[in-house]
């Protein structure tokens, strides 16, 4: 089959690892650990796993390690770098053993309920190396929850001889991952759990976890055409682009991007709604801008939105709230001839705050909010074009500063979404080492008999050799939080945290990336080859976490 020129580069590119992992290792074990919140529930909840220690994988000596069956699952949404996670897992086992043998479950948790599987030849992983999607097995959305998907699980596993299974997902999964390492040990089932992090949304980190793979390299995609689109920008000087960026809640992702190309105006969601901003606060920001670089004969300009904003600002979030218990179990309303019915039956349902901010929104906003709806009848708040909501909203409001003088420029806008391009490019090359990385430190983990953990690298801003390989058990992650009106253990989604280094230097600088001075960065294509500075190089959320001085 034909290939591109970079393709065949990558296939033979050999993923940095951690000195410790490349020949005999030992497992250190260190303190106990114990989540910080919730203990004794917890530890009703979870008696086979809770109160693990933390685990290192160091340098040892060469040992004979048992040949074992593993299957592996990827879920929920692509990140880059789920293939090397599976081709780290894959030479991690066969370095250990070379009768090991590993399965891939297909389409994801459901492929291992259903008992779609297949088993990964060395020719499928060679094909994949280095490369974005998880088109090797698939992914898919399903939650494996029930006793019954649970004990499904295991007769596949029994059937295949499988004895470990690796879950590469983002909080939810990895959640899902605890439970079921919990189950599998409580009934002795035999079947080893371990999990790793996976999520371009950034928003599975924590005191143990640095970052979630996929990050990094849908940010420096998203990144370098933020900042072709500001050169263009201040090359044509007659357009304001309006970016909203994918992430489904956290702002991770427009927070590093804003911090790679430092647009005029970036909306961090964590911030609105700590300062309880109104969607007219939130349009004054951009007018504000606007005005004073329109004033100043600079009519063009970049917005980063991101997508979870909407939900995050106040007014909005109560009136989908308030929308979702009008119409989401409502027969009578889906039995409604005509929008306009629709329309009306919302408009009794809503409170006098949320009727007002309703009737505020363009037409074809408000028909998204009520009309495009999920299976379960809520709103789909992903599918809400906010950057053209804004748009619209800022267009009005200039308009009547134009009116009584107070702004002389022109204002034509572009909108864009950047999302889906970002989930399946090429690994970068840390991604690829990190990824790697994770899926061979699995390996360590299951071949030394260790269930409950989340495979875990540290000290990510050091080169690769000197990063750290080792396990977290996934119940330290916990903590009880209220979901669909029922307390549940869950692994904590990361917010962005308003009171950390990335927030800070973001607040420090924004308002001359506002004002006229015209700060913008151009970060570039990734690169793969060339210089270690360039291409190794992570983060700037990464670097401002977690400064490079371990040694
Ligand atoms: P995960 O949390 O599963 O990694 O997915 C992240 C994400 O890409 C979000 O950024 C986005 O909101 C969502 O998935 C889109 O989901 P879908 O693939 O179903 O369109």
């Amino acid at each position: 089959m034909r290939k591109t020129k970079i393709e065949i580069a990558r296939l033979i590119y050999k993923p940095k690892l951690p000195a410790s992992l490349r020949q005999g290792i030992t497992i250190k074990t260190g303190a106990v650990s114990e989540p910080d919140e919730d203990r004794e529930e917890l530890k009703k909840l979870f008696p086979n796993t809770y109160g693990l220690p933390l685990l290192s994988v160091e340098s040892g000596e060469e040992a004979k390690w048992p040949a074992i069956n593993v299957g592996v699952i990827l879920s929920g949404g692509q990140a880059p770098g789920g293939h090397n996670v599976i081709s780290g897992l894959y030479d991690g086992l066969r370095h250990f053993n070379s009768r090991s043998r590993l399965y891939g479950f297909i389409g994801g948790p459901s492929g291992l309920v259903d008992h779609k599987f297949i088993e990964l030849q060395h020719d499928m992983v060679d094909e994949c190396r280095n490369t974005g999607g998880f088109d090797m097995i698939g992914s898919g959305r399903t939650k494996l929850e029930t006793k019954e998907q649970f004990d499904s699980g295991a007769a596949i596993c029994k059937e295949l001889g499988i004895s470990a299974l690796v879950i590469i997902g983002g909080d939810d999964s990895n959640t899902n991952a605890c439970v079921l390492a919990e189950y599998y040990a409580a009934n002795n089932m035999g079947i080893q759990v371990i999990g790793c992090p996976k999520t371009i949304d950034g928003d599975l980190k924590n005191e143990y976890i640095e970052t979630s793979f996929g990050f990094d390299t849908a940010c420096k995609v998203y990144s370098e055409l933020i900042g072709n689109v500001q050169r263009d920008a201040i090359s044509a000087k007659k357009y304001w682009h309006f970016v909203r960026l994918m992430g489904r809640s956290a702002s991770h992702i427009t927070l590093e991007c804003a911090l790679q190309t430092q647009p005029n105006v970036t909306f961090i969601s964590e911030e609105i709604k700590a300062r309880g901003m109104s969607l007219d606060d939130v349009v004054d920001v951009i007018v504000k801008s606007v005005v004073q670089r329109g004033n100043d004969g600079l009519n063009f300009g970049t917005v980063l939105v991101p997508e979870g904003l909407i939900e995050f600002i106040p007014e909005m979030s109560k009136l989908i709230s308030e929308l979702n218990d009008a119409v989401s179990s409502s027969e009578e309303f889906n039995k409604l001839p005509t929008d306009d019915d629709k329309k009306y039956y919302i408009m009794q349902a809503l409170s006098p705050e949320s009727r007002d901010v309703y009737l505020r929104l363009p037409h074809k906003i408000a028909n998204q909010l009520t009309l495009d709806r999920d299976p379960h009848g809520n709103v789909q708040v992903s599918l809400i074009e906010t950057e053209k909501l804004l748009i619209k909203l800022v267009s009005a409001k200039l308009k009547k500063l134009k009116e009584e003088g107070e702004y002389k420029g022109s204002f034509n806008t572009v909108s864009h979404f950047f999302g889906y391009e970002g989930r399946c490019s090429y690994p970068t090359n840390f991604d690829a080492d990190y990824s790697y990385s994770l899926g061979f430190t699995a390996a360590a983990l299951i071949v030394e008999g260790k269930t409950g953990y989340m495979s875990n690298i540290r000290h990510l801003t050091a080169p690769a050799t000197e990063w750290v390989a080792g396990g977290v058990p996934l119940t330290t992650m916990m903590h009880l939080e209220k979901r669909k009106g029922q307390i549940k253990p869950v692994i904590e989604k990361s917010l962005v945290k308003l009171d950390d280094n990335p927030f800070r230097y973001y607040e420090a600088n924004r308002e001359v990336w506002a004002d006229s001075s015209n700060t913008y960065l151009y970060p570039g294509p990734i690169q793969y080859y060339g210089p270690e500075q360039i291409c190794d190089a992570t983060t700037e959320t990464l670097s401002l976490e977690h400064p490079y001085n371990h040694m």
